[in-house]
């Protein structure tokens, strides 16, 4: 029986992790902790809020009185840390918001366990949740290991670099029983549509034009959420304390190649013609600083804990789809007030 805090469950990742731990494991507590960004919705949660061993607490954080208390009253022994500012393009924009949420925070979470854990068991784990995009950008080969070294290029990357190397610290200094993880691009259900995929769905289902940055030939690794939530589970429960692991799909696409696969699945869905979608595509100005190419060596995370993707990315897609054109209240509630002011800013100059 263990008591695990989750931060920012009311996220993307953070949701399908909540869901698949609270299920699995009814004998441990899930406390989740988040503040309800534009980013957080309960909604992602509605079909476990009620479950006994499942707690919400809405709350930021930096809040050093909050979260110690939290500590104490659920007795936490375990933290799973995926709360973060998480879109590269709104750092570009306000790079304050990403030191305060991903690296004031991630000091205070540290600072919480460490006061609650003294010098820490074996019973106790703290899993930071990280990215990819730590070790900077690739060119037309490589992949990126674990030791890799750092080489973060936008504000978004170099906050969560931070937060990376704050973790490491507390091991080394403290011996905090942590644990890392840096994973690539996520796509599915529930992800909010600033994201490419998630956006471009959103756009192809209201007739609006496509922005691709750029010519389009920057390449990401994607992976499907539920599998990166299972990597987490393995991770969490198997992985060696003190380590880092890498997690990704084997599956690099170059951005306009994505875009021209997601647009036939669309027409197919949506019983348009082919090509509607694709006439929909608009190149506009780059992303300052943008990254040419991400891609991941899990080799670590399969030959030591047996991880590996189990969903193919053509299946995702559709899932991905699927799960958009079944929950357009879910989309059209994201889309509605702030989100429409986020919209102008980011894509009317471009
Ligand atoms: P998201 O933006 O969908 O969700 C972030 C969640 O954190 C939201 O629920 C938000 O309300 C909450 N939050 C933000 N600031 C907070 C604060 N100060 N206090 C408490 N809660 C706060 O993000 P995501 O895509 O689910 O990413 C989750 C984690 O995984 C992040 O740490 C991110 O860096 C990392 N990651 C994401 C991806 C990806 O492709 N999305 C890939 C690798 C790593
Ligand atoms: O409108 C767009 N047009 C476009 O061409 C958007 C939103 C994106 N893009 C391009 C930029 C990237 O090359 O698509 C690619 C993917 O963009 P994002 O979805 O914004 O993801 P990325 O910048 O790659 O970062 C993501 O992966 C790593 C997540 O946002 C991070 O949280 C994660 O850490």
């Amino acid at each position: 029986m263990k008591n695990i805090l989750i931060t920012g469950g009311a996220g993307f990742i953070g949701s399908h992790l909540v869901r698949l731990l609270v299920r699995k494991y009814p004998d441990s507590l899930i406390v989740n902790l988040d503040k309800l960004t534009y980013a957080g919705n309960l909604l992602n949660l509605a079909d476990i809020e009620k479950s006994p061993n499942y707690r919400f607490v809405k709350g930021d954080i930096v809040d050093e009185k909050l979260v110690f208390s939290l500590f104490k009253e659920y007795d936490i022994d375990t933290v799973v840390h995926l709360a973060a500012e998480s879109h590269v393009d709104r750092s570009i924009a306000n790079p304050m918001e990403f030191v305060h949420t991903n690296v004031t925070g991630t000091v205070n979470l540290l600072n919480a366990a460490r006061h609650q854990w003294k010098n820490g068991s074996e019973s106790n784990r703290f899993y930071h949740i990280s990215t990819d995009e730590v070790y900077g950008s690739l060119g037309e080969t490589g992949l990126f290991t674990e030791k890799t070294p750092y080489d973060p290029r936008s504000p978004y990357s170099a906050s969560k670099a931070s937060s990376d190397h704050f973790v490491r610290a507390y091991f080394h200094t403290y011996g905090m029983p942590v644990i890392l993880s840096n994973c690539s691009n996520n796509y599915g259900p529930n992800q909010f549509p600033e994201k490419l995929i998630p956006l471009f769905i959103n756009n192809i289902i209201n007739k609006k034009p496509l922005p691709v940055y750029g010519k389009g030939e920057n390449v990401r690794d994607w992976l499907y959420v539920i599998d990166h939530a299972r990597a987490i589970d393995t991770i969490l429960t198997k992985g060696r304390s003190g380590e880092t692991y890498n997690i990704g799909g084997h599956n690099e696409w170059k951005n306009i190649d994505l875009i021209r696969l997601l647009c036939s699945i669309m027409d197919k869905k949506l019983g348009r013609p082919v090509g509607t979608s694709e006439s929909l595509i608009s190149f506009v100005k780059d992303r300052a600083g943008h990254d040419m190419r991400y891609a991941i060596d899990a080799g670590k995370v399969k030959m030591e804990l047996g991880w590996e993707p189990s969903v193919s990315f053509e299946q995702g897609l559709e899932k991905t789809v699927d799960w958009y054109l079944s929950n357009e209240e879910w989309l059209r509630q994201v889309t509605s007030g702030n989100y429409l002011d986020y919209y102008r800013e980011q894509y009317e100059e471009r």
